[in-house]
């Protein structure tokens, strides 16, 4: 009797200790090699993937590059070793990552590229890439600011970090888009690097060499944009009035902005990332096929829309 109530147990036991092992063998491991915290944009894009892999029960392996490319490919390479499921890349700068990318797919990782595209001989060396048209905002700013400024004016740029993505297209294609326009001229331009104190540094340069020329601010992103109204106020100058500021992004901050007269136009880049990447992982590892690239669609904020879309603005 004593022997058998044991054994029972025992089966007991072991029946447990399986279904606690194949749940847990479902919970999946996801690693994030995140660029920084340089941005508004980029902390709506962290919280947006961590609320969302908590909401669905996945276990993200979260690392904050600190802005450093070299920081994130550590980051990859320990996700590696570690065997995650799937590994999830917002690259820094658009070079440099064919090595980590050749060592992920030899031990057979999936790789999403997110937020900012990757330059690479081998498009096989990641799965998909997920993110916003960044050529598309900086012509969409363009050409809203054509208009706006009637075709001329002293443009300064205020670029994001050197070698990303955003930076380049933005910058290109803003170029692009005021090329038509000879009246449009960008007198200088700098990088701030994503960043408010950023922005705010490089326009207080710019004012002290330019001065009263300045009619126009491009900045690559809003937290530069914002950085550089403090400039601008700070200089006894009126943005908005003085100076026409257009700006990429769209967070809440900057449309309040917009809402009240100092920055004309902030085109949008969605940051909420989070339940697009873990769709596309969960079907990667379900052996189903993705577009090689998916876009979101972002649109433009202006005086005529600014206030009515603060109160559902959630970044
Ligand atoms: O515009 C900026 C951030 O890569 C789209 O990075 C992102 C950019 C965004 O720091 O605010």
């Amino acid at each position: 009797m004593k022997i058998r109530f044991t054994s029972a147990l025992f089966a007991l036991f072991g029946a447990a200790l399986a279904l606690s092992v194949s749940a847990s063998a479902k919970t999946l491991v996801v690693g994030f090699a995140q660029t920084g915290a340089e941005s508004a944009w980029r902390t709506a894009n962290s919280v947006s993937m961590k609320t969302e892999a908590e909401k669905r029960g996945i276990t993200l392996k979260f690392s904050d590059g600190q802005g450093k490319q070299e920081n994130q490919i550590r980051a990859v390479r320990s996700f590696i070793t570690q065997g995650v499921d799937a590994i999830v890349i917002a690259p820094l700068v658009e070079t440099g990552w064919e090595p980590v990318l050749k060592e992920a797919k030899r031990a057979k990782i999936p790789v999403i590229i997110t937020d900012r595209t990757v330059q690479v001989s081998d498009e096989s060396l990641y799965v998909c890439f997920l993110g916003s048209d960044f050529y598309a905002e900086g012509k969409m700013a363009a050409d809203w600011l054509a208009k706006a400024a009637n075709g001329t004016g002293n443009i300064v740029e205020l670029q994001g970090t050197p070698g990303s993505a955003p930076a380049n297209e933005r910058r290109k294609s803003f170029a692009d888009g005021i090329a038509a326009h000879p009246g449009l001229k960008i007198i200088d331009a700098q990088s701030g690097d994503f960043r408010r104190s950023g922005g705010k540094e490089v326009m207080e340069a710019l004012l002290k060499k330019h001065g009263k020329a300045i009619n126009i601010v491009y900045a690559h992103n809003d937290d530069m944009a914002l950085g550089a109204i403090q400039a601008i106020e700070e200089a006894g100058l009126k943005p908005g009035k003085d100076i026409t500021i257009v700006s990429i992004d769209a967070i809440k901050e900057a449309i309040q902005a917009v809402a009240d007269g100092k920055i004309a136009c902030t085109v949008e880049c969605n940051p909420l990332f989070g339940p697009k990447v873990y769709d596309t992982v969960a079907k990667i590892l379900a052996g189903e096929s993705v577009p090689k690239k998916a876009y979101n669609k972002d649109e433009l904020f202006d005086a005529t829309n600014a206030a009515a879309a603060l109160p559902s603005r959630q970044y």
